[in-house]
């Protein structure tokens, strides 16, 4: 970045800051509350100096800071997780702060940012920070840039965001990856993106390789039986939520061994940003489909223009399914001598560790077992509405779980007083936290 751009970036701060009557401290201090606050609170507020539209990572928390001086300080601790992924699938995977993946880092392009990083996993670790221009101390990559951490060391990495955009953070250890070492890293730009959007939310995309009866994922694994939104196979991921006729930006990284194709129903979209951050208007196309290659950030935006319950989910066929393993143990070598009895009966032993009512809501045709093929889907969906039930999910159609599986969620597109009413029951005392931060 030039010295030229730099001074431009520390005098806007200056400028923002003067032209709202906002002294440094209060500035930080409104910001402080803010990664602390419930979300919600921020949600369609205006844009204000230090202020920025914070991205929603559904079920996965921020991680809060505090200042010391001018510098944002957060803490990172990466360690062993418990992951509940599916209603009936619990995994051992790793994270930070006892979530998987981790929490995540929002901060302001010009920020200065101090990472107190701790390591509690059982093997020496760093930390990278995946796109950022910072200097090469800062770098994350064990042997190269710095000493790997040991177990129970701390290490402390500091660095200026000049950049906006977004970004992620990940050990720079392939293995490490794949147990879920990884979290958002958001830098919000210094004038707020044009158009402006409503709701900003974020999902990062994992795969796991996990043995039906088994708990720890097969990292070296090349096929991939459960395959996750922010650490959660569908149903269990949480519906992000949009106004009618709002405008709606969505952020997705990969970090995984494949590349996925994340479709949207029922809207277009565009290409607003990659890992390298803002793309300029004029790049941007009509699409419905984008490619997240392997350690890609793509961000898409679109007006919300239609209501209803709309897909959002990896195009993959395989990727739409809770665990080919479990689900297809019997039928992947004699689909044809497949009787629906036995179909039957492996869902059910699945469907007892949870428990939930096993609900087959579709038809099959009478003599359906004549047809060679038969089953294929049949028998595989699993209503759990209850299992999987919170704010986010109020109103929708009976058996809607029963629909959704694997690296799938939704967006729901609300009239005002529908998405109103939603948002009520989220922020009612006694309501169900809206995320789960293990430690
Ligand atoms: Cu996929």
């Amino acid at each position: 970045m030039s010295g030229t751009r730099r001074r431009f970036f520390q005098d806007a701060a200056v400028i923002g800051a003067g032209l709202f009557g906002l002294s440094k401290s209060l500035q930080a201090q409104d910001e402080k509350s803010m990664a602390t606050r419930p979300r919600e609170a921020h949600r369609g507020s205006g844009p204000a100096a230090g202020a920025f539209l914070p991205m929603i990572t559904p079920d996965v928390a921020d991680l809060p800071h505090e200042m010391d001086g001018g510098v944002k300080v957060f803490h990172l601790v990466g360690e062993p997780v418990k992951k509940k992924i599916a209603p009936f699938k619990t995994i051992d995977a790793w994270g930070y702060n006892g979530s998987c993946p981790g929490p995540t880092i929002q901060v302001r392009q010009g920020d200065r940012v101090r990472v107190v990083f701790e390591n509690r996993l059982p093997e020496s670790t760093t930390l990278h920070w995946h796109g950022l221009e910072i200097p090469i101390e800062q770098d994350g990559v064990p042997y190269i840039s710095q000493k790997p951490v040991a177990p129970g060391e701390k290490y402390i990495y500091e660095f200026t965001v000049h950049q906006e955009g977004t970004f992620f953070y990940h050990a720079h250890s392939a293995m490490q990856e794949m147990m879920g070492q990884l979290g958002f890293l958001v830098a919000h730009p210094e004038r707020e993106y044009k158009p402006r959007v409503e709701n900003d939310y974020g999902l990062i995309l994992q795969e796991w390789a996990v043995l039906p009866s088994n708990t720890v994922p097969n990292t070296a694994a090349m096929e991939y039986n459960w395959l996750t939104f922010n650490g959660v196979c569908a149903p269990m991921t949480t519906p992000l939520l949009a106004r009618l006729g709002s405008r709606v930006r969505l952020r997705i990284v990969n970090l995984g061994m494949d590349h996925h194709p994340v479709h949207l129903h029922g809207h277009q979209f565009v290409v607003t940003g990659t890992e390298g951050g803002r793309a300029p208007e004029s790049t941007w196309y009509p699409m419905n489909t984008v490619l997240v290659g392997v350690a890609q950030a793509r961000v898409v935006e679109f007006e919300a223009k239609y209501p209803g319950a709309w897909m959002i989910h990896c195009h993959l066929p395989h990727h739409m399914m809770n665990s080919m393993m479990d689900l297809l143990r019997d039928r992947q070598i004699q689909t044809a001598d497949q009787t629906e009895a036995k179909a039957i009966s492996q869902m059910e032993s699945l469907a007892r560790s949870v428990p939930f009512e096993h609900v087959h809501p579709s038809p099959v045709a009478r003599d359906a077992e004549k047809v060679p093929g038969f089953p294929q889907d049949a028998f595989m969906e699993m209503g759990m509405d209850e299992v999987v039930e919170k704010p986010e999910t109020y109103g929708l159609p009976k058996n809607w779980s029963a629909g959704m599986m694997g690296m799938m969620t939704m967006i729901r597109v609300l009239p005002e007083k529908e998405y109103d009413a939603i948002l009520e029951r989220k922020n009612a005392p006694g309501a169900p936290a809206e995320h789960h931060h293990g430690s």
